[in-house]
C-alpha cells in the first residue's frame, strides 16, 4: 500500500473541466488499496500563478510518491517545478502520464529528473508500477513504462488498448468539488478516433482503435454526478460521438429515459453529418455542436487528410443551423505549406460563416503537437515566438505575461520537449500574423467585421 498524490496539471482557469482520466486512475488506486491525494490546478486561482513557486506551493504534500497529469501545455511548467523539488528533496518519486508525454518520453527523461513516464492508458500500469516500487524490482515487465536503469533510459513495449472499458470504473468525483467546473455534466462515453487529420495527436494516442463504455455505466456516472452537482447541461466530450449512429442514439434515448432531459452538446464530424442525423440531435435536445472545419480551401483539406471539402462544410454547416442553435466552427491557420492565398481563402470563408447567426468561428494558430503527423514531417522547421505561444494553444491567454518568463526560458533550451510553444516555419508569416493580431485572434468577430475592408484589400495586392 502507498501514499501517493496525483497532481492534474491542466493550465485551464476559464471553464474548467473535471480532469476524467486522472480521476478514474484515482479511483483504481483506491480500490488496490492505495491512498490518494487529488489537487485539480485548473481550479487553483491566485496571483503568480505560472511561477514554478507557487506551482510547488500547490502541489504540497508529504506523500513520497508524486503522479502528475500532463497536457502538452501544462510540461513547462510541470518540468521546471519537478526539477526544483527533486534538488530539495531528491527520494521523492516522480511519475508522468497523460497526453502531453505523447511521443517525447526520452526527450523528457535525458532533460529532467522524472523517475518514471507511463504513455498510453494509465489503469493497468499506475497499478503495476506502486507494486515495483514497493517490491524494487520488476519494472521490465511493465507495459507502457520509461524509466531508467543507471544512467540509461528504458522505453519498455508498449501496452494493449482496453477495448472492454468494463473495468474502468468510474471518476472519483468526490475527490473534487464539482460545484467549481459550472453547472455541467461532462461525458466521455468512448476512447479513440478513427480518423487520421495530419495535426491531430489522437491517432498516435488511441491507435485509431475505438473502445465505447456501456450505456448502464454512462447513466450510472450521471447519476452520480447528479448527486454532487444540479446540471443544467450535459456536454459530451468524445472525439467522434457521431461515428455510431444506433449507440449514440441508443444511449441518448437511454439519457432521456432515465430523467435526465438537460440539452446537450457534442462534436460533430462534417463528414458523417446528413439530414437524418441533424434531426436525431434535435429531437434529442443538442443545443451546441463543435464541427472541425480546420482549413480554408480543398488544397489544405486534402493535404491534411480532413476527409470534408469546403463545399460539404458549409452546406452541412448551413443545414445544421436549422436544427441547432449554436455551433463553433474551428479552423487552424499556419500550416507550414500554407500560401498566402490558402491563407486569404480562410479568411473569406470565415465571414461567410460569420453571416450565419447561429455560428461562431475559432481560429487556432497550427500547432507542432509531438505525435501529429505534421510534427513528425516538419517538427524540425520550427520557431518561437512569445507573442503566438497563447495563439497556438500554448499558454491561457488570461495569465499577466510577466508569468511566463521562468517557462520562456524552459521552452527555449528544449525546443525538442516543449515543440508545441513554437510554430512552423512558412512564407508570409509575419504578413498572416500581422492580420491576424489586427483582427484579434479569436472568438472576436464583430472586430473581425470591421476589419473586413482592410484585410480584403490587403489580400488583393
Ligand atoms: C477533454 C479534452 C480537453 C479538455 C480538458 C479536460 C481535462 N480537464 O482533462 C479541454 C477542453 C480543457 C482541453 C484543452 C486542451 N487540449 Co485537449 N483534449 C481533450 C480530449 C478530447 C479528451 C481527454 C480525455 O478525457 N481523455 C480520456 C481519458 C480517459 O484519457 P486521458 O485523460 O488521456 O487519461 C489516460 C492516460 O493519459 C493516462 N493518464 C492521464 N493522466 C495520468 C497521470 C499519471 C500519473 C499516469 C501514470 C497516467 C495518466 O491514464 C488515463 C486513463 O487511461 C483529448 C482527446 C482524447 N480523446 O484523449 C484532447 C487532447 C488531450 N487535447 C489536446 C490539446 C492539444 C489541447 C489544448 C492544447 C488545445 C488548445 N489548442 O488549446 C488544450 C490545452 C489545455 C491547457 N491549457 O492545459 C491534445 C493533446 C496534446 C498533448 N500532447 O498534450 C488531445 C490529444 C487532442 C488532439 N486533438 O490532439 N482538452
Ligand atoms: S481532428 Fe478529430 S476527427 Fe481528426 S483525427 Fe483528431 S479527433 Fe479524429
Amino acid at each position: 500500500m502507498s501514499n501517493i498524490t496525483l497532481i492534474n496539471a491542466g493550465l485551464i482557469l476559464r471553464d474548467p473541466i473535471p480532469p476524467i482520466g486522472p480521476l478514474i486512475l484515482a479511483s483504481v488506486l483506491r480500490s488496490n488499496g492505495h491512498n490518494v491525494t487529488f489537487r485539480d490546478f485548473q481550479t487553483h486561482n491566485v496571483k503568480n500563478r505560472l511561477f514554478f513557486s507557487t506551482f510547488e506551493d500547490f502541489i504540497d504534500t508529504d506523500d513520497q510518491i508524486i503522479g502528475f497529469s500532463v497536457f502538452c501545455t501544462s510540461l513547462p511548467l510541470v518540468l521546471g517545478t519537478i526539477t526544483k523539488i527533486k534538488q530539495k528533496n531528491p527520494n521523492k518519486i516522480v511519475i508522468l502520464g497523460g497526453a502531453g508525454v505523447n511521443e517525447i518520453q526520452i526527450e523528457i527523461m535525458s532533460h529532467f529528473p522524472v523517475d518514471y513516464i507511463l504513455y498510453g492508458e494509465g489503469e493497468e500500469s499506475i497499478v503495476e508500477l506502486l507494486e515495483a516500487i514497493e517490491a524494487g524490482e520488476g519494472y521490465d515487465k511493465i507495459k507502457g513504462l520509461v524509466y531508467r536503469e543507471g544512467n540509461q533510459i528504458i522505453k519498455n513495449a508498449p501496452r494493449d488498448r482496453l477495448l472492454d472499458l468494463s473495468s474502468v470504473p468510474l471518476p472519483a468525483y468526490d475527490l473534487i468539488d464539482l460545484s467549481k467546473y459550472g453547472k455541467i455534466a461532462y461525458l466521455l462515453t468512448s476512447r479513440g478516433c478513427p480518423f487520421g487529420c495530419k495535426f491531430c495527436a489522437t491517432n498516435s494516442i488511441w491507435h485509431r482503435i475505438m473502445a465505447y463504455r456501456s450505456i448502464e455505466s454512462v447513466i450510472e456516472e450521471l447519476t452520480v454526478i447528479s448527486k454532487q452537482c444540479d446540471f443544467e447541461q450535459i456536454a459530451i466530450i468524445d472525439d467522434t460521438f457521431v461515428l455510431d449512429k444506433e449507440r449514440s442514439k441508443n444511449l441518448l434515448t437511454r439519457i432521456r429515459e432515465n430523467g435526465f432531459f438537460q440539452p446537450f452538446s457534442c462534436n460533430g464530424k462534417i463528414s458523417l453529418m446528413n439530414e437524418e442525423w441533424l434531426k436525431i440531435l434535435d429531437e434529442k435536445g443538442c443545443n451546441h455542436i463543435f464541427y472541425g472545419v480546420e482549413a480554408g480551401n480543398d488544397t489544405i483539406l486534402n493535404i491534411i487528410d480532413k476527409g470534408h471539402t469546403i463545399e460539404q462544410a458549409l452546406t452541412i454547416i448551413k443545414q445544421t443551423s436549422d436544427y441547432i442553435p449554436s455551433i463553433r466552427a474551428s479552423f487552424i491557420w499556419g500550416y507550414p505549406f500554407e500560401t498566402i492565398d490558402d491563407f486569404y481563402d480562410l479568411i473569406e470563408i470565415l465571414y461567410e460563416l460569420m453571416a450565419i447567426k447561429e455560428v461562431k468561428t475559432q481560429l487556432s494558430l497550427c500547432s507542432p503537437i509531438p505525435g501529429s503527423e505534421l510534427h513528425l514531417m516538419y517538427g524540425s522547421n520550427i520557431d518561437f515566438r512569445i507573442d503566438t505561444n497563447s495563439r497556438a494553444g500554448g499558454l491561457p491567454v488570461e495569465e499577466d505575461l510577466e508569468d511566463y518568463v521562468e517557462l520562456q526560458k524552459l521552452i527555449l533550451l528544449y525546443p525538442d520537449v516543449f515543440p508545441s510553444f513554437y510554430y512552423f516555419k512558412q512564407d508570409n508569416f509575419e504578413e498572416k500574423l500581422n492580420i491576424i493580431k489586427s483582427v484579434d485572434w479569436i472568438y472576436n468577430q464583430n472586430k473581425l467585421k470591421k476589419y473586413k475592408d482592410k484585410i480584403v484589400k490587403a489580400g488583393q495586392v
